[in-house]
C-alpha cells in the first residue's frame, strides 16, 4: 500500500468503496506540498502561534520555547512548573487565551506527580518578554487538576481548545490506562470537560444534575489527543483507541462514547470489545482506523493557502508516521488522504499564512523537527 503511484489511486479508491467509515485512504508518498525543515526540538509535543508570527513550542521534558521562524531564534520561557515526564508524561499542550491581545494569558497542560500518584494539570500564566529578550510566563497558577490522580505514566491526554465564542475552555482527561474510570461519573478521567476560563466547571454542564463531576461534557473516552471546533461550531475529537480502534468523534454534550464497553477495535491482549452498533447506547465514531494511525494532534484547517482542504481535519499520525486528512461535510466525516511522512508526527498547526506546520515526535526514530508544508505550485 505504500509508494502508490497516482495512476493506481482510482483503482484503490474503487476497491475501498462501500466499506463505510473504515475505508482506508490510500497511503501516498507523493505529496501535493513542499516540506521545509524549519528547526529541531527535543521531543516536542505541541505548538501555537503568537499574533506576531512567533510560536510557543512545548518539549516533553518540561521546556517551553519561544521560537521565531524568521531567524530561528529560540528563547526558553521561564515559569513552567516541574513536569513528571516519565512514560507518556510531558509538558503537553499550549494554547493562547481567546483574549490574548488584551490579557497575554497562555494556557498549558502538563503531567505531575503528587503524593505518589500522577495526573494531568491545566495551568495559566501571563506571557511577558523583557527588553533584554528574556521571556517568562508570570503568575503561573494551576487552575484545574484531573481527578483522581492514579499510578502509571500513560493516557494523560491534556488537550486544550476554546469555544468559538471564547467563553469556555474544553480540556481532555485520558483514562490513564485504567479503563473503567471512563464510565465512572465521579472521575474526570476518560472525559471531555467544559470549564470556565478560570478553570472552574462551567455552569449548565449536561450531566451535573445526574451526579457526574460538574466539569463533564462527554464521557466514555480513552486517550483524547486532539480537539478542534469547525467553522460551524461543531466540536471534533480524535482519540487513540485500542488495537484497531482509533477514532474521530463528533462531540455532543452528555453523550457516552463507549470506552471501554464498546470499540470497533479490540484489546491489545486479544480480548474482544463489542463493536459499536445502533441502539447500544454508545455514540459511534464518525471514522475509525484499523490498522491504526495512532493520532497525535488535530486541527480544523481554515486557511487559504490550501483552498481544496479548507474545512478538513488534519491529524498527526504517530505509529503510522503520517499526516492524515479527514474531509468533513456537516456531521459526516470521511477519510481523504494519508501521506507517508517518514517520521512520527505529534502535532499539526495552521500558521498565520495558512501553511501547515508539523512537529515530529522525537521518539522511536523520529527527529523532533519542525516542518512547514506549503503548496508545490
Ligand atoms: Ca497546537
Ligand atoms: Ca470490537
Amino acid at each position: 500500500m505504500r509508494h502508490l503511484t497516482l495512476t493506481a489511486l482510482p483503482l484503490l479508491l474503487i476497491a475501498c468503496a462501500g466499506d463505510g467509515a473504515n475505508s482506508q485512504a490510500a497511503i501516498s508518498a507523493d505529496k501535493p506540498f513542499k516540506t521545509s525543515v524549519i528547526a529541531d526540538f527535543e521531543s516536542p509535543w505541541a505548538m501555537t502561534f503568537l499574533p506576531d508570527g512567533r510560536a510557543l513550542v512545548t518539549e516533553k521534558a518540561g521546556e517551553m520555547i519561544l521560537f521565531d521562524p524568521k531567524n530561528g531564534t529560540k528563547i526558553p520561557v521561564a515559569g513552567i512548573p516541574r513536569v513528571d515526564s516519565a512514560g507518556q508524561g510531558a509538558l503537553m499542550d499550549v494554547v493562547l487565551s481567546p483574549a490574548f491581545a488584551k490579557d497575554q494569558a497562555v494556557y498549558f497542560s502538563f503531567s505531575e506527580a503528587r503524593d505518589g500518584v500522577k495526573g494531568v494539570a491545566l495551568a495559566r500564566g501571563q506571557f511577558a518578554q523583557a527588553s533584554d529578550g528574556t521571556t517568562a510566563l508570570k503568575d503561573v497558577q494551576v487552575i484545574f487538576r484531573a481527578s483522581p490522580y492514579v499510578e502509571g505514566n500513560g493516557h494523560y491526554s491534556g488537550r486544550i481548545a476554546f469555544s468559538p465564542d471564547g467563553q469556555y475552555l474544553f480540556f481532555t482527561n485520558g483514562e490513564r490506562q485504567a479503563f473503567d474510570p471512563a464510565q465512572d461519573p465521579k472521575a474526570t478521567l476518560g472525559k471531555l470537560l467544559r470549564l470556565n476560563l478560570d478553570g472552574t466547571p462551567a455552569a449548565g454542564n449536561p450531566l451535573a444534575a445526574q451526579g457526574f463531576h460538574p466539569a463533564v461534557w462527554s464521557y466514555g473516552h480513552r486517550n483524547l489527543l486532539g480537539i478542534a471546533f469547525d467553522a460551524d461550531g461543531r466540536l471534533w475529537e480524535q482519540e487513540m483507541g485500542p488495537k484497531g480502534g482509533d477514532e474521530v468523534n463528533l462531540i455532543k454534550p452528555g453523550l457516552n462514547y463507549g470506552w471501554p464497553k464498546a470499540s470497533n477495535g479490540s484489546h491489545y491482549d486479544g480480548r474482544d470489545i463489542p463493536d459499536h452498533k445502533a441502539g447500544d447506547g454508545y455514540e459511534a465514531p464518525k471514522v475509525w482506523w484499523n490498522p491504526v494511525i495512532s493520532p497525535g494532534g488535530l486541527i480544523h484547517y481554515a486557511g487559504d493557502l490550501f483552498p481544496a482542504w479548507k474545512g478538513s481535519l488534519f491529524i498527526g499520525g504517530l505509529s503510522s508516521q503520517s499526516l492524515v486528512r479527514v474531509k468533513l461535510d456537516g456531521e459526516r466525516a470521511e477519510k481523504a488522504d494519508q501521506w507517508d511522512m517518514g517520521a512520527r508526527i505529534r502535532e499539526v498547526e495552521q500558521g498565520p499564512d495558512g501553511a501547515l506546520w508539523l512537529l515530529e515526535d522525537g521518539g522511536d526514530g523520529s527527529q523532533g523537527r519542525l516542518l512547514k508544508l506549503t503548496p508545490t505550485l
